[in-house]
């Protein structure tokens, strides 16, 4: 199944990056990040792709995701202002998410890296983007948690949404409609939790001779910890897929049960792999790739998102896995065989040396390229005695997975991917049908649409037309299923995008 044939990689990289400190005494360390880039200069990599230099997230790329009082307290807050400690609470700003010196510049630049890979994917311009500053998978909505304050991945994967296909043309042949959406709240959002849920995002919208589906994007988690914000952020959607491997029991950030698979319509696209300590590289891929197969067979993503949090490696500071940098790579090594747009993220990683051997490797991965176990002089060799290789030899620590556990757990999750292969939703992926106007409208679920019309391309708003009139009425407007029966009913349409509540995708 591997296969090093080469791939389009782009890199980004932020000089800054290394600069910014959590404090004394807190075990993550921007500064693993420079290294990784330091070593991979060392061994020639950086010519080998193209490198890039984020542009920082903005206000609007973060507020995607995140509340306005959130964002605006973490623009604001410095260590040397006081800050009210009711606020530090509301926000989890605690010792594993300090307020330190540049904190909002470092989340601007980190979010802002995984943004711009998103995007160069959606453009073609690369096979395999890489942003090892990113994948801080614990921040929620309106909350810090566990080193993370914005979660970049959440956001990156908003951005992949944004890639849709459109099957066959509705009005034909002048006009064709072109449109993205969401549906308003349909599930009780209290009986997940208040903070951090995305509206449920539909797969298809079908016409009288169309089919639009947008795109659909896995996410893969193996940080040793369970990656919580992401999941929690498309719990309720089919249209993202999130899986994690993690330690379970007693373990932060204490969710990844195995029983939580989703909700609604995101019912079985939430997927959780729950392992003890000391899982070693037989172990780990006699569960991790019969999983990801099915999950590639079932769910077919137009895009792969993998959170390589390097904590699960064996001598890790926080971490009680006991894989080696081969079997953690292999992961990466995997899901780049299937030849899917992938985006490579950083996350979790606290024995520094071996972080940034692990992604420095796993780019040499990502570009199909072997490197030498004996590492090149550069500017922090001296962190890499007494071996000076690029692989660390895991230790003897017990396994307590056994096979039988091991066995549970994939027969498990493999049951519930084949009932997913089975349903309706995935079957329509496969086959575009047709619908009429009636029966696609009613597909809807909620009573009323609130639709903002927010893209024009064919409508001239100053020509003095009934038409181009009609249409510059109904931007901002909230549409019942009858208005928007009529909307699809004209005999023109002009191409045009659409929005719900708020969430433009
Ligand atoms: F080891 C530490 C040293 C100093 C300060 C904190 C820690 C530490 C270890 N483990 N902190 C933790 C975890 N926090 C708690 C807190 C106690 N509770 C009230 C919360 O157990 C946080 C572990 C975060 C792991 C982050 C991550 O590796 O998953 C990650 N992924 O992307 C970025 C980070
Ligand atoms: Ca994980």
């Amino acid at each position: 199944m591997a296969d090093a044939g080469k791939r389009r990689v782009c890199y980004y990289y932020e000089p800054e990056i290394g600069n910014y400190y959590y404090g004394q005494g807190n075990a993550m360390k921007p500064h693993r990040v420079r290294m990784t880039h330091s070593l991979l200069e060392g061994y020639g990599l950086l010519h080998r792709m193209r490198v890039l230099r984020p542009i920082p997230a903005s206000n609007r790329d973060l507020l995607r995701f995140h509340s306005d009082d959130y964002i605006a307290f973490l623009r604001s807050a410095t260590p040397d202002r006081h800050l009210d400690a009711d606020i530090l609470r509301r926000f989890n700003m605690s010792d594993d998410c300090p307020v330190f010196y540049g904190l909002f510049d470092y989340c601007q630049s980190y979010a802002g890296a995984s943004v711009c890979a998103a995007r160069e994917l959606n453009r073609g311009r690369a096979d395999i983007a890489i942003n090892w500053s990113g994948g801080l998978h614990h921040a929620k909505r309106s909350e810090a948690s566990g080193f993370c304050y914005v979660n970049d991945i959440v956001l990156a994967i908003l951005k992949l949404l944004e890639v849709h296909k459109i099957y066959g043309i509705l009005f034909p042949p002048l006009n064709s409609l072109s449109f993205l959406f969401h549906s308003s709240f349909s599930v009780p959002l209290k009986l997940i939790s208040e903070r951090s849920i995305i509206p449920q995002l539909p797969t298809a919208m079908i016409g009288r001779d169309s089919l639009l589906l947008l795109a659909r994007v896995l996410y893969v988690d193996i940080d040793i910890h369970h990656g919580d914000g992401v999941e929690e952020a498309f719990y309720l959607t089919d249209r993202v897929m999130t899986v994690s491997f993690h330690k379970f029991g007693d373990y932060f950030p204490g969710t990844g049960h195995i029983g939580d698979i989703g909700y609604g319509k995101g019912q079985h696209y939430a997927i959780n792999v729950p392992l003890d300590e000391g899982i070693d590289d037989e172990s780990y891929h006699y569960v991790f790739k019969p999983i990801m197969e099915k999950v590639m067979e079932a769910f077919r993503p137009d895009a792969v998102v993998l959170q390589c949090g390097a904590d699960s490696l064996s001598g890790d500071r926080l971490g009680c896995f006991n894989l080696s940098i081969k079997g953690h790579s292999d992961c990466i090594r995997y899901m780049r065989s299937f030849n899917v747009p992938l985006l490579l993220l950083g996350g979790g990683g606290y024995t520094l040396r071996n972080v940034a051997r692990c992604w420095c490797y796993e780019t040499g991965v990502a570009l199909g390229v072997e490197l030498d176990d004996e590492m090149p002089d550069h500017e922090y060799i001296g962190y890499f005695g007494p071996e000076f290789t690029i692989h660390a030899v895991p230790s003897n620590m017990e396994n307590k997975n056994s096979r039988r556990s091991l066995d549970a757990t994939k027969v498990k999750l493999l049951e519930t991917l084949s009932s997913l292969q089975h349903a309706p939703s995935v079957q329509f992926h496969e086959q575009p049908t047709s619908m009429d106007t009636d029966q696609a409208i009613s597909s809807f679920n909620s009573s009323f649409l609130d639709i903002v019309i927010w893209k024009f391309t064919d409508v001239d708003p100053n020509k003095d037309d009934e038409v181009c009139k009609e249409w510059e009425s109904l931007k901002n407007t909230t549409l019942t299923r009858s208005e928007l029966k009529f909307l699809f009913s004209l005999p023109t349409v002009a191409t045009f995008a659409l929005t719900f509540s708020g969430l433009q995708i």
